[in-house]
């Protein structure tokens, strides 16, 4: 029988099943062994034997996300708040990244649109080439406008602490999330644990909220090849005077013609410059 991980519980993984039952399963010795770890969101096939669920194998992967450890995830909605927490473009820049480096697509959702912003975010990102949406979560029917983007995926929630992810999932899912997290980050300590777990969405497909993990891994991306992660560079990169062009300080580089015109966001470009010099420094470190 197929399914898919969604949580574990100290040594137990919770397998769906395509008839909606969730089977408490082992994984096999065998899986140790080989150095196979089964993670949330993996598809796997599992047989059922006295009642207990045992994982026999681990289908092929999309696409892994390594902190939080999750499998196959499809979509990440990189939720930003119109105001309070005031919008940080970097740290969203870093969390397109992230995405884009594992393969997965980056959505962009500007909540609490209830409230004034102060710059043009929805422009920025509809221009650098991004899905973006603008909702409310204060507002239910509002916040649904999200459902079609991510129906039938998997999807995970990312952000700042405060901008509203508990808030939407809680309406997407249809079951009420802890919000205010602010509060709660505080109190945490033995006794509040980082669980990741998928929940269902109404209409199909499953979200993953992502509290306590402010951003995912870049440290892996090569200085020379962060300009592959941006996409409103690509048709961009064999046109710049120098071949490899690292569009930071060459002439003729086709990539500042295009942020001195407006065609690239000054913002998106900043990021870049940033990421690319952490990249480096990372890169001569580990060379030293
Ligand atoms: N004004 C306004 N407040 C919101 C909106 N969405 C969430 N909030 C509030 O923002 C705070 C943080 O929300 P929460 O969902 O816990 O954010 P999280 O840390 O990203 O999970 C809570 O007090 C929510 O009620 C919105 O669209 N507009
Ligand atoms: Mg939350
Ligand atoms: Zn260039």
């Amino acid at each position: 029988m197929k399914g898919k991980i969604i949580k574990g519980i100290g040594g137990f993984y919770y397998v769906k099943t395509p008839d909606g039952d969730v089977v408490e399963c082992k994984a096999r010795g065998i899986f140790r062994k080989e150095n196979l770890k089964p993670y949330i969101g993996d598809e796997v096939e599992i047989s059922i034997e006295n009642k207990t669920g045992n994982i026999e194998k681990i289908l092929p992967r999309r696409t892994m996300l390594l902190r939080p450890a999750v499998a196959n995830i499809d979509a990440v909605v990189i939720v930003i708040a119109a105001k309070d927490p005031e919008p940080d473009t970097l740290f969203c820049d870093k969390l397109i990244l992230s995405a884009e480096f594992a393969g997965i697509e980056p959505l962009i959702c500007i909540n609490k649109s209830d409230l004034k912003m102060d710059t043009n975010l929805l422009e920025t990102y509809e221009k650098a080439g991004y899905k973006t949406l603008l909702v409310s979560a204060k507002n239910e029917d509002d916040a649904k406008k999200l459902l079609p983007v991510i129906k039938g995926k998997t999807s995970a929630f990312a952000g700042f602490s405060g901008v509203g992810k508990s808030t939407l999932l809680g309406i997407l899912t249809g079951k009420k999330q802890e919000t205010g997290e602010v509060s709660k980050k505080i109190k945490r300590g033995r006794h509040t644990t980082r669980r990741v777990e998928l929940l269902e969405l109404t209409c199909g497909g499953y979200v993953l909220d992502t509290p306590g993990f402010s951003s995912f891994e870049i440290s892996g991306i090569k200085a020379d090849e962060l300009k592959n992660y941006f996409s409103e560079m690509q048709e961009l990169n064999e046109m710049c005077r120098f071949k490899g062009c690292s569009h930071i300080n060459e002439p003729d580089c086709a990539v500042k013609t295009a942020v001195e015109s407006g065609e690239i966001s000054k913002s998106r470009y900043e990021s870049y410059k940033t990421f690319y010099e952490t990249l480096k420094k990372v890169k001569d470190w580990e060379n030293k």
